[in-house]
C-alpha cells in the first residue's frame, strides 16, 4: 500500500463500516460497534452517527483533511439511503461508493448502486461482501491510486458486476 494514502469510511450505523476495514486489513475479528474515530493502518473508520447525523458533518470534514480517499459505504439490504445527494462533491478527495453486503439473500444490489450513484456522481462503485471478499483487492487497488484517471485505468479490466465507473 502507498503509505501516502489512506481512506476514511463513512456511512450508515450497521452498514459494514468495520467488518469492511477488518477483511480490507486481513484481521479475523469480529466488528463491535463504533463509538470513536478509529484509525486502523491505512483506514479511518468513523461511526455511523457521524454520518447519519449533520450535527457530525464538521468532524466528518475535519477527517476528511486526513485521507486522500473518502468510501461512501450503502447497505445492500436496506431500502433507505443517508447520503444527501452529490454528497462526494463536497469534499476534494478521490470518492469511491462502496455496496456492502452483496452475499445477503435480502440484498437489493442494483437499487442500493442507484442510490449510491446520486451521492457519488462521480467515480468509481464497488459491489463488496465483507463475507465472501468480492471486491476487497478492487477497494485496496483504488486506494493506491491519485487520480480519477488512474482508479478508472486501474478498473477497466474488472467485471461491470464488481466495479461500475462514471
Ligand atoms: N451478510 C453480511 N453481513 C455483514 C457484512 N458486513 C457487515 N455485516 C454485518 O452487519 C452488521 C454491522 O456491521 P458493522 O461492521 O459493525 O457496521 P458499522 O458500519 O461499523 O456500524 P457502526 O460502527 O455502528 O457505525 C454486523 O452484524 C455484521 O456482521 C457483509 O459483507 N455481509
Ligand atoms: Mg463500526
Amino acid at each position: 500500500m502507498t503509505k501516502a494514502n489512506r481512506a476514511m469510511l463513512i456511512g450508515s450505523i450497521g452498514a459494514g463500516k468495520s467488518t469492511l476495514t477488518n477483511a480490507l486489513l486481513e484481521r479475523k475479528i469480529a466488528a463491535v460497534k463504533t463509538q470513536s474515530l478509529q484509525y486502523q493502518d491505512w483506514i479511518v473508520d468513523t461511526p455511523g452517527e457521524y454520518t447519519e447525523n449533520p450535527l457530525f458533518y464538521k468532524n466528518i470534514m475535519a477527517t476528511a483533511l486526513e485521507v486522500t480517499h473518502i468510501l461512501f459505504l450503502q447497505d445492500a439490504t436496506k431500502q433507505k439511503t443517508i447520503f444527501p445527494p452529490g454528497f462526494s462533491m463536497g469534499f476534494n478527495k478521490l470518492p469511491i461508493g462502496v455496496v456492502t453486503k452483496s452475499d445477503a439473500a435480502t440484498a437489493h444490489i442494483k437499487q442500493a448502486t442507484a442510490q449510491l450513484r446520486r451521492a457519488v456522481p462521480k467515480g468509481p462503485i464497488v459491489i463488496t461482501s465483507s463475507v465472501t471478499g468480492q471486491g476487497l483487492a478492487e477497494i485496496r487497488e483504488l486506494v493506491k491510486c491519485s487520480s480519477l484517471e488512474e482508479m478508472q485505468e486501474a478498473m477497466k479490466a474488472v467485471p461491470g458486476d464488481v466495479v461500475i465507473f462514471h
